[in-house]
């Protein structure tokens, strides 16, 4: 046999072996995991997507002639931080790839029921860019707002133009702006203005407030440390095709000695429900190893979305088991969500800056959780007498 034959012969064996790794991924079921039972909602036994969902096509040259060895010449690091949407009855996400070369790009994914089968498009998004290019793009917010358009707000990423040479690290975050009908075609807008030196997770509302187009942001004053930055902003503008917003109002403060205490963002567009806008979010904490992001909910009001009418104490969502461990440890993060038109809610979140998980509920058990859960005490006597009570309650009971 000559080394020609055997290196085809491998060639095509392993080739095989790729093709039923890939679609045993793919194709595999996400049974729910029945060790978890908060009632608040349901986690499942396998993340949604990961980097091996995505297709060989995308990460091997598939040509014997050229790629005789069947190397992984463009790898995947992350699938993660996805935005989603429901689109004839499928669920779709965009999701945040990162290469092994660091960068990270939008790619649609498709599952028919939003908890298995997730299944990339034939290519990854293509967005345009700016006269400022994009170094790196991330965390996309799919918005369809009642203007018409599908939005896709994202965190745009460049080079600190004021580092020296020697800091080759430094950056600035901005919001980037595209606009679609079809998940296909991006147009490219302006990036949004903002009185804020920097930005990252800036969301759209879906509708229009006082005839105004209505952002959620997330003022910084550098790229990692929000510095004055008091918490999730609210502001307003009058176009999205050359978006320039006003004043930042916070409506949702840090706190000292809570899960938000160093910074926090709004995750995917709120869902409007019968009682008010239910928001996720996540909070940032300092810790000895480091920053430790979980996810909380807040309600406002229908009328005024800026005006919040309940938060529970603590997070809703923290990393548990392997979804501590990754790129980014001890990390969940969420901007994709979906409520469906029977009631239950898809919860897209990622771990670890490494993996997408879905975690499903209602909007009956959400609004419940929201509502009827103690606001927080700010202080350990107070989180003792809410223990107390609890406590009483049930004696009561017996
Ligand atoms: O690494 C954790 C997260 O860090 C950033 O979030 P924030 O802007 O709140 O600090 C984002 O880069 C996010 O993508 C990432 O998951």
């Amino acid at each position: 046999m000559s080394s020609n034959t055997a290196n085809t012969q491998t060639f095509q064996s392993r080739l095989d072996s790729l093709r039923a790794k890939s679609e045993e991924t793919i194709n595999r079921k996400n049974p729910v995991d029945a060790s978890w039972d908060n009632g608040i909602y349901e986690r499942y036994q396998y993340p949604a997507v990961t980097p091996a969902h995505v297709p060989l096509e995308w990460r091997y040259d598939l040509n014997p002639a050229t790629n005789p060895f069947l190397l992984e010449r463009l790898g995947i690091n992350a699938t993660f931080n996805a935005g989603a949407i429901e689109r004839d009855g499928k669920i779709l996400l965009c999701v945040r790839v990162e290469g092994w070369d660091r960068k990270s790009f939008f790619a649609m994914a498709e599952s028919p029921n939003g908890i298995e089968g997730f299944r990339f498009w034939d290519k990854p998004c293509v967005i345009p860019e700016t006269s400022d290019p994009d170094t790196n793009v991330y965390d996309m917010r799919l918005v369809e707002h009642e203007d018409g358009w599908i939005y896709g707000l994202f965190c745009t990423e460049r080079r600190d133009p004021s580092a020296p040479a020697s800091d080759q690290s430094s950056a600035t975050a901005q919001a980037g702006l595209v606009r679609t009908k079809d998940f296909v075609n991006w147009e490219r807008l302006p990036d949004i203005k903002t009185p804020s030196a920097q930005q990252r997770n800036v969301v759209l509302h879906p509708e229009f407030v006082g005839g105004k187009y209505a952002l959620y942001t997330r003022p910084q004053d550098g790229f990692i440390d929000t510095g004055s930055g008091g918490g999730i902003g609210w502001t307003f503008c009058d176009s999205m095709e050359k978006a320039v917003t006003g004043p930042e109002a916070i409506i949702d403060r840090r706190a000292y000695h809570t899960i938000n205490e160093l910074k926090n963002g709004q995750g995917p567009a709120p869902i409007k429900t019968k009682e008010g806008w239910l928001h996720l979010a996540h909070g940032v904490r300092n810790t000895a190893a480091g920053l430790r992001y979980v996810l909380y909910l807040f309600l406002t009001d229908l009328k005024d979305p800026a005006k919040v009418l309940a938060k529970p104490s603590g997070y809703f969502i923290a990393p548990e088991g392997p979804e501590r461990i990754g790129d980014v440890s001890n990390v969940v993060f969420a901007n994709g969500w979906v409520a469906k038109s029977d009631g239950s809610v898809l919860i897209y979140y990622a771990s670890s800056d490494t993996r997408l998980h879905v975690a499903t509920s209602s909007v009956d058990r959400l609004l419940d959780y929201v509502k009827n859960t103690p606001a927080d005490g700010l202080r350990s006597a107070a989180s003792v007498q809410q223990r107390i009570a609890l406590i009483e309650n049930n004696q009561k009971l017996k």
